[in-house]
């Protein structure tokens, strides 16, 4: 049975949709739109009325993270989750310490630049986020000298899902001058096709 994929291709479905493409899965991409994840319909799929969602045949699934190594664990071609325990649960580290660490200083940009009217921002809270950003930065940049990938010269579901979290720095013009290998492996993992395939998707 086609997996089903919820939530507009602009939200944290993109994460899904990404890996779809990368993993040329046949899927159904149901576009729900945001004003309509608290009916009762949705809810029945993510009680928490939040996207992106996944549903596999009688398998539900939320959280956007779980479902990318969900996703690559089922259908990842060698390497894309890696074999060793060590190097899936480096894959984890980096997918949990982008949502924790990079993912809501980000956000908060990124909505008081694009979604909040002129009268409401708050360039107080957006000076703090940005404050916080050098930090996890300096960290991933440390952890890319060397390498082209966060495990070394393939490109792994850690990479997808960080750099879906980090693509979010582009659009707010985000200054990566400190961290070049930051700047380089986002470019790098951003001029996929398949992250290319699922931006354009609705
Ligand atoms: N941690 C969740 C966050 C999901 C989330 O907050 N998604 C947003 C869209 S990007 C949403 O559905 N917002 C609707 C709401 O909060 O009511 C994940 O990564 O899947």
């Amino acid at each position: 049975m086609t997996i089903k994929i919820y939530g507009p291709a602009a939200s944290r479905a993109a994460r899904a949709l990404w890996i779809v493409h990368e993993l040329d899965i046949p899927f159904e991409h149901v576009a729900v739109e945001m004003k309509d994840l608290k009916s009762a319909d949705y809810l029945k799929v993510n009680p928490n009325g939040k996207v992106p969602a996944l549903v596999d045949g009688d398998f539900k699934l939320f959280e956007s993270m779980a479902i990318n190594l969900y996703l690559a664990a089922k259908h990842g071609k060698a390497g894309f989750l890696p074999a060793s325990l060590e190097d899936q649960a480096l894959c984890h580290q980096w997918s949990f310490w982008g949502m924790t660490e990079v993912e809501k200083p980000l956000l908060t940009v990124l909505i008081d630049m694009f979604m909040t009217a002129p009268d409401k921002r708050k360039p107080e809270a957006v000076a703090e986020a940005l404050a916080a950003l050098p930090k996890p930065f300096g960290v991933l940049n440390g952890a890319l000298q060397g390498r082209e990938y966060l495990l070394g010269s393939s490109f792994t579901v850690a990479d997808l899902n960080l750099a879906s979290i980090c693509s979010w720095a582009k659009p707010i013009k985000f200054d990566f001058a400190p961290f070049p290998d930051v700047a380089a492996w986002l470019d790098r993992c951003l001029a996929r096709p398949a992250y290319k395939a699922a931006r354009s998707t609705k």
